[in-house]
């Protein structure tokens, strides 16, 4: 019971819910059956079994039948700028773009993903496309240079329940080359709430001068079923890591600096946030839903970073950087179900 509470605690927030990790989950693992949990601790065979309980060894190994994974994901908000209150308001300009560097170390597992997010939330009440919706513009990357937009179906009846909708769908598309440790690169999303249709991926790496940017015009915007809980419109932007849960062996933490969201507007980019983690002394926790007002945007500090989900593990760090001294660390580690 506790942790159905916890869930729909953080079901409620803003972006990813857990439905979508847990069908990416799910489809990352179905295009690697090969990949069928490996390096799985093997249950003791019958000899084994007996003898352990002969000697009186009765408690089973941890096995990864007891771990799970998550997104660690962080947040910002934004609404009150007289431009993006334009932007959340029209009906004919909604172009938004988010970029962020990234770094990971030489032995990261290579079933972690890393993604940037751009994400429109309307309320119940004077919304634009549909009552208390979340529009997600959500791109995953790999170390193996796998870029996978998670996308919706157009033919959804997005006034219907959420439960008549199709479900979201991945699409891998391959770089053509790995990415490189311990150096920064840059992911980049550009999305158009109007279309509700991704427009374009950009990865760039500068120590290998890789530069590629791929038209994912024909990808439509997936509705998050979990929708929206906040009182007006928000423009939100994201970034996570979630370990698919394959267990492959290496570390699980990511680092992510110098996040930059703009907005298309009067035909010109306007940058909505710029941030390079040095603004606020840790990532803010996620507020407990019975908190006064949690569904009001003004409850929340606009433009600042707060954890995605109670499950996240994430944090501003001064170990490894790539602008004035701190990053932010992102933890896909699995966990024990149900300990956070
Ligand atoms: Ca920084």
């Amino acid at each position: 019971m506790r942790k159905r509470s916890k869930q729909n605690l953080s079901i409620g927030l803003i972006a990813v819910a857990l439905s979508v990790v847990i069908v990416v989950a799910y489809l990352y693992y179905l295009e690697f059956p090969e990949t069928q949990f490996p390096g799985a601790v093997s249950q003791p065979s019958d000899q084994q079994q007996q003898q352990e309980e002969q000697e009186g060894q009765q408690e089973e190994p941890p096995t990864q039948q007891n771990l799970t994974t998550d997104l660690s994901g962080v947040g910002a908000g934004f609404y009150s700028q007289p431009e993006v209150e334009a932007w959340l308001e029209s009906r004919t300009s909604k172009i938004a773009m988010m970029e962020g560097w990234f770094m990971f170390p030489e032995d990261l597992a290579d079933d972690v993903l890393w993604c940037v997010d751009v994400e429109f939330f309307e309320p119940p009440i004077g919304y634009l496309y549909a009552p208390s919706s979340d529009w997600v513009s959500l791109v995953y990357i790999n170390r193996k240079g796998q870029v996978i937009p998670w996308f919706g179906d157009p033919h959804n009846d997005y006034q219907a329940p959420a439960s008549q909708y199709n479900p979201a769908t991945v699409e891998i598309i391959e770089l053509g080359q790995g990415l490189e440790p311990n150096v920064w690169h840059r992911i980049r999303v550009v999305t158009d709430l109007v279309a509700k249709k991704f427009v374009s991926f950009n990865f760039y790496e500068p120590s290998s001068g890789m530069n590629a940017t791929l038209d994912l015009s024909s990808y439509y915007l997936w509705r998050n079923p979990a929708g929206s809980m906040w009182d007006g419109k928000v423009l939100g932007y994201y970034l996570g890591a979630f370990k698919a849960p394959l267990f492959h062996p290496g570390s699980n933490v990511i680092y992510a600096d110098d996040i930059v969201g703009k907005i298309y507007y009067n035909e010109e980019w306007i940058t909505v946030l710029n941030d390079g983690f040095e603004a606020q002394p840790d990532i803010f926790p996620l507020k407990p839903m019975m908190e006064k007002d949690w569904w009001r945007r003004e409850t929340w500090e606009e433009g600042k970073w707060y954890q995605e989900r109670l499950a996240s593990v994430v944090g501003i760090t001064s170990t490894v950087y790539r602008s004035d001294g701190h990053s932010c660390f992102l933890d896909a580690s699995p966990f024990e179900e149900g300990t956070r």
